[in-house]
This record gives C-alpha cells, sequence and structure tokens, in this order.
C-alpha cells in the first residue's frame, strides 16, 4: 500500500522562569509543554529557559537568549518555537524577525489542538471563535504569515495596511456569525437538558490526561474516546447510568490545563455547562503523576471561575498502578493512608483511590458514588 508521508516538524520550547521557582516544577511545566507540542506532531528538539522578574517588553526573553537561540537555529533550523506564555503581537513580530522561525505561543498551540480534536458542531463553533478572537489583536502576524506565503517580505505599509483594516473586518464579521450559531446551537441544548430534571447529574472534572473518559466508559460502557494525549476529548459526552436502582447522568468533557486561553474558558462555558448544571462532581486526579497537587488546584480554581467550586465533590484518585510500580505495596498502602486523612479532614470529601485500567477499587467508586447520588437526589433542588 502507498503510505502518504507527512513530513515531520520539528520545534524548540522556550520558556520565562520566576525567580524562584523550583527547578523540578520548571522541569514538569517544560514536559508539559512538550506533550502539548507532541500531540500537535511536533518533536521538541532542544529547550530553553530563562529566569526573568519580569518578560522583557520587545521579545519576551532577554537579548542574550535571542542570540543564544539565533545561534543554536543556525545549526539546527526548526519549523516552529513555542513559547510557554502568551506573547503579543509585537513580541511575536521582533521575534520572528530576528529568529526566521515562526513563533507559536501556548495560547496558539492549545488552540490549534482544540481545533483538531473538536468533533461536534458545538465544539467546533467554540474553538473557531475562539481561534478568531484570539487572531484579531495579532493580525499583522497572520498578515506577514500570508505575506510570506505570496513571496513578500513581511509585513508592508501602503496596500498592506488597508489589506489588514479589510481582513480585520472580515474577521470580526465573522465573529459576529460564529456566536449567532452558536447561540441557536445552545439554545438547542437548553432544551435538551430540560428533558433532564428529576434525575441527578453527576460531571467528570480534572485535569487533562487523568482517566476521566477512562472511567466514563468503565462506568457506562459507553465507547468515549480516550488516549494518551492531552485533550483527547473536546466536546461533551452525557450517558444514563443504572447502578443497582440508583440511576444517575454522567457527564464526560474537556480537561483543564494551567493556562488555559482564557478566550478558550469564555467560549467553553456552554460545553461546560455540564458541570454548572451538576449536583455532585467527580475530580479525578492522576497520583502517579509528579505534579498532582498543583494540577488539583488547577483545576479548583477553573471551578471558580465556572461558579462550580460549591458543589458536593468526590475525590477520585486514578491510576493507584503507577504508584504501585514506583513504591510497592507497602508504600502504596502508606501513601493512601496519608493521603486520605489528608484530603478526608476537609469538610467530608469523600476520597477514593483506584485504577480504571487495572480495574482496581471499582466497587468502592460505585459505592461511594451511589451513595453521593442518593444523598444530592434527596436535597431539594432536584425536581422531581
Ligand atoms: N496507568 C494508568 N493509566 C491510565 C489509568 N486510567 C487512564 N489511564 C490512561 O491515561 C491516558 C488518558 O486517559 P483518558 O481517559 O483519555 O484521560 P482524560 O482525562 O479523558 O483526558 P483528556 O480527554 O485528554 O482530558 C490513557 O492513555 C489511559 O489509558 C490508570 O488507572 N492507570
Ligand atoms: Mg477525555
Amino acid at each position: 500500500m502507498h503510505e502518504t508521508a507527512i513530513p515531520q516538524q520539528y520545534c524548540i520550547l522556550v520558556s520565562v522562569l520566576e525567580k524562584n521557582q523550583p527547578s523540578h516544577q520548571a522541569m514538569e511545566y517544560l514536559q508539559e509543554l512538550a506533550f502539548l507540542a507532541e500531540t500537535r506532531n511536533l518533536i521538541t528538539k532542544k529547550t530553553f529557559t530563562q529566569k526573568l522578574d519580569h518578560p522583557e517588553n520587545r521579545t519576551f526573553i532577554g537579548k542574550g537568549k535571542v542570540e543564544e537561540i539565533k545561534a543554536y537555529l543556525e545549526e539546527n533550523p526548526v519549523d516552529f518555537i513555542i513559547f510557554d506564555d502568551e506573547l503579543s503581537s509585537s513580541q511575536v513580530r521582533n521575534l520572528e524577525k530576528e529568529l526566521e522561525t515562526t513563533i507559536m505561543d501556548r495560547s496558539l498551540l492549545i488552540l490549534d489542538i482544540f481545533l483538531k480534536r473538536a468533533q461536534t458542531a458545538q465544539a467546533k463553533t467554540q474553538v473557531e471563535l475562539a481561534r478568531f478572537q484570539y487572531m484579531l489583536p495579532r493580525l499583522t502576524r497572520m498578515w506577514s504569515h500570508l505575506e510570506r506565503q505570496r513571496g513578500g517580505a513581511g509585513t508592508r505599509s501602503g496596500s498592506g495596511e488597508s489589506q489588514l483594516e479589510s481582513d480585520k473586518r472580515d474577521i470580526r464579521a465573522h465573529i459576529d456569525v460564529l456566536k449567532e450559531r452558536l447561540l441557536k446551537i445552545e439554545s438547542q441544548g437548553v432544551t435538551q437538558r430540560k428533558h433532564r430534571d428529576g434525575v441527578a447529574r453527576v460531571a467528570l472534572v480534572g485535569y487533562t490526561n487523568v482517566g476521566k473518559s477512562t472511567i466514563m466508559n468503565l462506568l457506562t460502557k459507553a465507547d468515549v474516546f480516550a488516549e494518551n494525549k492531552l485533550f483527547a476529548t473536546v466536546d461533551s459526552t452525557v450517558r444514563k447510568v443504572h447502578m443497582d436502582g440508583v440511576n444517575f447522568l454522567l457527564s464526560d468533557t474537556v480537561g483543564f490545563i494551567r493556562k488555559l486561553p482564557h478566550q478558550l474558558v469564555e467560549c467553553f462555558k456552554s460545553t461546560l455547562e455540564e458541570v454548572r448544571e451538576a449536583d455532585l462532581l467527580l475530580h479525578i486526579i492522576d497520583i502517579s503523576h509528579a505534579n498532582f497537587e498543583d494540577q488539583m488546584s488547577v483545576v479548583n480554581n477553573t471551578l471558580i471561575e465556572l461558579k462550580s467550586n460549591d458543589k458536593p465533590v468526590i475525590l477520585v484518585f486514578n491510576k493507584i498502578d503507577g504508584l504501585l510500580d514506583e513504591l510497592g505495596e507497602q508504600g502504596l498502602e502508606e501513601r493512601v493512608e496519608t493521603l486520605r486523612k489528608s484530603y478526608l479532614t476537609k469538610d467530608g470529601v469523600s476520597a477514593v483511590f483506584i485504577s480504571a485500567t487495572n480495574k482496581t477499587n471499582i466497587d468502592e467508586l460505585k459505592e461511594t458514588l451511589k451513595t453521593q447520588v442518593e444523598l444530592v437526589s434527596t436535597s431539594s433542588h432536584i425536581r422531581r
């Protein structure tokens, strides 16, 4: 058979660190950025970091670092330079001019991944809207890219300026169309949701790649796409669950991540409506991840943003098999006990420790879920 050859693309990563940021945390953050790049099929060739109190106005990183990267690129050209932070349009312009390589920031990378992953009309429209809103103030960059494709040399004045203005007008008009389309889709969603009154609603929430979809599949026998890439799920899926006489709706939705572009959070509010309207949250945590507590606070902060931080929560510490490999059986037990104590003390929150892939402690998860669903079902706000 004839194989279609997709040319492999390469990138380097650039990250600015706070002066007193612990180095292991910085490493984790860079690994996450490399994972994001990998999810977009980019191979990371090298990472550059710089400790700075404040990013430089002109090029975000310091002059010396720009020179260092430039020297590296002369010997090792790549397709993209990816920054871990959101850059202004002038920073992108200045950097591209000096480094002669396409610059991408973390937000654009995440938006690109979402764009590829979105399946439903709603998610597609939401991502497109977020992308255009991100692009509008940065249009000079897109223009310069277009110019380069046409064989020109970056942004030009004269005809270029007026072209830019008309491009901006087009994009604004497009944003309006997308907003309208989204309103229409959302109003259909509201009608669908209204029909679910009387049944408790449970939402899976958590950082990306922690195992939400795997757990959804385990509890509902649904066939939700799960894989070891970031943002495997970008849409919401809702399934009915019957568990020994207890009925509820379970939803799986997009995972959270640190520095999620704010345009995305805004546009995804309707997809995340499942979370906002839930009676109970299952907060899934990848306990085998070195930064899991950091990830928990990203999730908790996103829940605050969604005004959903006061809902009853079950903490589901997943992937204990990873810890078993690392600590052995006794070590795992001790760790679980310590965590159980520290998390159970907080407002009587339930915590379960499971492995979704090895199906360890799933009965305990189901029992806890049943008890909590019965609890929220008897509370007054679920209309029968
Ligand atoms: N070792 C181990 N891996 C797991 C476990 N549960 C899920 N995984 C793996 O973790 C990866 C991510 O799982 P998903 O279910 O896609 O995670 P998700 O939270 O839905 O991820 P997004 O949709 O990308 O936010 C997959 O490769 C799963 O096979 C577990 O208990 N142990
Ligand atoms: Mg998923």
